[in-house]
């Protein structure tokens, strides 16, 4: 029985606490998915659906960037997974009928939980300017209006093309495309929230933003260590490599302000035996305080330098640069303050250090916690710094490994979907359509907020995302998108963006992962790249949500032909007939795509992207060495009184979509609107657990910044740390409040004060 969307909203918020978990998956996670997964698709379309994600002939997982291995079970998916395949899969659905019925202010009004539960949406609407209310559009008028505001603009850079992290290789490459035959570089992409800090710390250091391991590396490691993740609740097929690599002798330790459920114990759900018993994945649980990494890391260091024999002698010299400048900075690391920064104690690093030197393969695993800080660059160099001591880049069963949030956001940046594009990607894009692409740098997400605040931006063009619900600062980002002329979100789902829209706006509906994409040469398959470069096909297999949706490649080449017109060379529509002709162009443009159809042809399972650190030791830095870097250490400083606060994701998220209000694995259920804060700063406070608070920010200006009515939990988190759900805290994160270099918002470190408030009526 498909069960039907909630009918009330405000959804009533009200947690419900029970301790933490120890233990991730297991048989209480198939029970939850089989329900969500039952109530959005019915029984039948469950079985169809499940049985095809991740095989060598289905679709990709739009959950997650965790890439497939080689020995797929008949169920490669996870219950996250499963999730979000429900999610997109669902049989309810958003048509005319319902728009006509909802005003936008009414919209505006409705919790982003409510909007995502309505279903798919089935045809284009448009709002015109001064309408209360989104109406039917044809996609020939759609275009039309697309066309009519983007060539009104005084210059090209008064666009933007935001692209989220879903959107398939094909369909980012032709966006890139567009955008740059129309004239800018303004395509700013969910990866500046994620991991851009990684990206910027990683080109320079070694020469190529991406990781350098494979699923193979993680098996072979002595030493994983994992740092500001959360793998049992956003990448839970990560845990079965750490299953595997553990039985192989590999010991973890994980860097967290959170003791994680997943990172605990492990019980895999693929295997009769871990679903009853799992196995205890961390060896080391260092319960870091929210920011201190960089100067645990260069502790550390300064320990490893110290150590006799410790240094890869000859790794540093054939490979690396800025050697001795680095050991002069991390001679002056010191204990007290490391101590102090990170609340860890001396014989919990002691122990750290041991297992470092233990190993003679390591790798270093990261998510947000790492990105999302104001020193996030400095950080992840430090940790590249710890690695090249050891020789430990380019060496099987070692290396970085940044973890990826969406499941394609890699593969859109490898099509260009950048703001400051390479030269050489530029070139070579010019060559092949004899275009002239722009060579100033775009802009990314935060200072494209700042230019619709500024009216320096005119349209918004987003393909997918949610654009105004993911960024920071939600006040003053949606004042700033109400001031664009002309708001286009391509979407499968109703979301907050939609309902803070431009003087005109547009909702142009798409296909998903799930759906069979048929075009004028015969069904489609798209490619996307996970999060260790490795590329493959995806191909749906539903019927689609409805007849009138357009695919994303489809929807790019016509707004193209709409806006370019005769003016372009580009073969568009013979782009959105046949996908394969993409790919040849992207072969002739993005270096280790050569052959791109024939070698998907010979093998849908795909390959690896080339990666000169992995493959050969090579690091295409400026100094043509690895680079050892030396910044000063830096960590936040918190008034007394107050917390630092991170914003994270809920196990019932899938980042802003809300799949329902339990944090299984946390013990919390029933509500989203929770401060979990240690029980000891929470009695200096007067917080008692279960009392009500308003989260107030304070930033460096002496501006503030409120969000109301969160029921405090009492939580064993590091001292002097809160923690609470995105996006309902985004309204406290300022928009200058980023990180140095990389400009991702500081969505991890937020100075707060609890005020107490009554408790939130009904
Ligand atoms: N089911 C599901 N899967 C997802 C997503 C989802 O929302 N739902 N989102 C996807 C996306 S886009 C992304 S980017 C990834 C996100 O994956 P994660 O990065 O795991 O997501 P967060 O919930 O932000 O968790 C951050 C983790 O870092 C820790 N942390 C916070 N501050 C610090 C710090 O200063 N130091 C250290 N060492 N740790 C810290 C937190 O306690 C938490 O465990 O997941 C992807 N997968
Ligand atoms: N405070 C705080 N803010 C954060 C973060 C945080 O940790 N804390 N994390 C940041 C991170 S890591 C990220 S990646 C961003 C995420 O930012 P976004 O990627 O912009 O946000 P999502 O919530 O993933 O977007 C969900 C919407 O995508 C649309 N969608 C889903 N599938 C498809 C598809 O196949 N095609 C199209 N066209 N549309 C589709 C649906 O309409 C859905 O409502 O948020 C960032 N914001
Ligand atoms: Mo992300």
């Amino acid at each position: 029985m498909v069960s039907k969307p909630p009918a009330g909203d405000p959804v009533q918020d009200a947690p419900q606490v029970t301790p933490p978990q120890h233990a991730a998956a297991g048989l209480p996670a198939i029970g939850h998915t089989l329900r969500i997964a039952r109530e959005q698709m019915g029984t039948v379309r469950t079985a169809r659906t499940l049985l095809k994600v991740n095989q060598k002939d289905g679709f990709d997982c739009p959950g997650c960037a965790w890439p497939e291995g080689d020995k797929r079970h008949l169920a490669e998916f996870c219950e996250n997974g499963a999730k979000a395949v429900a999610e997109e899969a669902t049989l309810r659905r958003v048509t005319p009928e319902f728009f006509a019925a909802h005003p936008v202010a009414e919209l505006a009004e409705r919790s982003g939980y409510w909007l995502g539960q309505q279903g798919r949406i089935t045809e284009p609407v448009y709002l015109p300017e001064g309408a209360d209310r989104y109406e039917p559009v044809t996609w020939e008028r759609a275009f039309a209006i697309l066309a009519e505001e983007l060539t009104a603009l005084d210059s090209p850079d008064e666009a933007l093309f935001y692209t989220s992290g879903r959107t398939s290789n094909e369909a980012a490459f032709l966006l890139q495309l567009f955008a740059r035959e129309f004239g800018t570089n303004n395509l700013p992409d969910c990866s500046n929230m994620c991991h851009e800090s990684s990206g910027s710390a990683l080109t320079e250091t070694i020469g190529i933003g991406k990781g350098s391991v494979s699923l193979e590396d993680l098996h072979r490691a002595d030493l994983i260590i994992v740092a500001g993740q959360n793998p049992g609740t956003n990448h839970p097929r990560m845990l079965s490599a750490l299953e595997r690599a553990k039985a192989a002798g590999a010991r973890i330790i994980s860097v967290n302000p959170l003791p994680e459920a997943g990172l605990e114990r492990f019980k895999n759900p693929q295997t009769p035996r871990g679903m009853l018993r799992g196995a205890a994945l961390t060896d080391l649980f260092l319960q870091i305080r929210i920011g201190g990494d960089q100067a645990l890391f260069r502790l550390l260091n300064k320990l490893v330098l110290d150590a006799p024999g410790a240094v890869d002698e000859e790794f540093v010299r054939e490979h690396t640069h800025g050697f001795e400048e680095f050991r002069a900075a991390a001679a002056e690391a010191d204990w007290e303050e490391t101590l102090a920064a990170t609340g860890l104690s001396r014989a919990e690093i002691e122990r750290a250090l041991e297992m470092v030197l233990a190993s003679e393969r390591t790798i270093v695993c990261w998510a947000m916690g790492l990105t999302q800080h104001k020193h996030s660059v400095p950080t992840i160099r430090e940790v590249v710094n710890l690695l090249l001591l050891r020789g430990n880049i380019g060496r099987p069963g070692a290396g970085v490994c940044p973890v990826r949030g969406h499941s394609n956001v890699q593969g859109d940046r490898t099509m260009g979907i950048f703001e400051r594009p390479a030269p050489a990607f530029l070139d070579a894009l010019d060559k092949e359509f004899g275009i002239v692409s722009p060579r100033h740098h775009g802009f990314d997400v935060v200072r494209s907020i700042q230019a619709l605040r500024d009216g320096e931006a005119k349209v918004f063009f987003a393909m997918g995302g949610n654009f105004v619900g993911a960024t920071p600062d939600t006040e003053v980002t949606e004042a700033a998108m109400r001031r664009a002329r002309l708001t286009v979100h391509v979407s499968t789902k109703l979301n907050r963006s939609h309902a803070v829209t431009g003087t005109r706006a547009l909702i142009l509906p798409t296909l998903g992962r799930t759906d069979k994409d048929v075009q004028r040469s015969g069904r489609q398959f798209v490619t996307v790249e996970d999060s260790m470069g490795q590329v493959h096909a995806s191909r749906g297999n539903l019927p689609p949500a409805s007849p009138h949706l357009l695919s994303e490649p489809a929807i790019v080449a016509r707004m193209a032909r709409a806006v370019l017109g005769a003016g372009s060379a580009t073969p568009w529509e013979d782009f959105e007939a046949d996908y394969a002709a993409v790919r040849d162009r992207i072969a002739r443009v993005v270096p280790g795509f050569e052959d791109f159809n024939a070698r998907l042809a010979a093998d849908p399972a795909g390959f690896a992207l080339p990666h000169a650190p992995r493959d050969e030791r090579r690091f295409p830095t400026k100094t043509g060495k690895a680079n050892f870097t030396a910044a000063p250490v830096e960590y936040p400083r918190v008034p007394k009184g107050r917390l630092l606060l991170q914003t994270l994701r809920s196990h019932d998220q899938y980042n802003t979509t809300i799949y329902g209000l339990d944090d299984r694995y946390r013990g919390i259920r029933g509500g989203r609107r929770v401060v979990m804060v240690h029980p000891e700063d929470a009695a200096e406070l007067g917080l008692a657990d279960g009392s009500y608070a308003d989260l107030v920010s304070e930033w460096t200006d002496g501006s503030e910044r409120r969000a109301p009515g969160f029921r405090v939990v009492h939580y064993p988190t590091a001292r002097g740390c809160a923690a609470a759900y995105y996006p309902e805290t985004n309204v406290l994160v300022p928009l200058e409040s980023t990180a140095d270099i990389s400009n991702t918002p500081a969505s991890k470190s937020v100075v707060v004060r609890l005020e107490e408030s009554p408790q939130p009526s009904a």
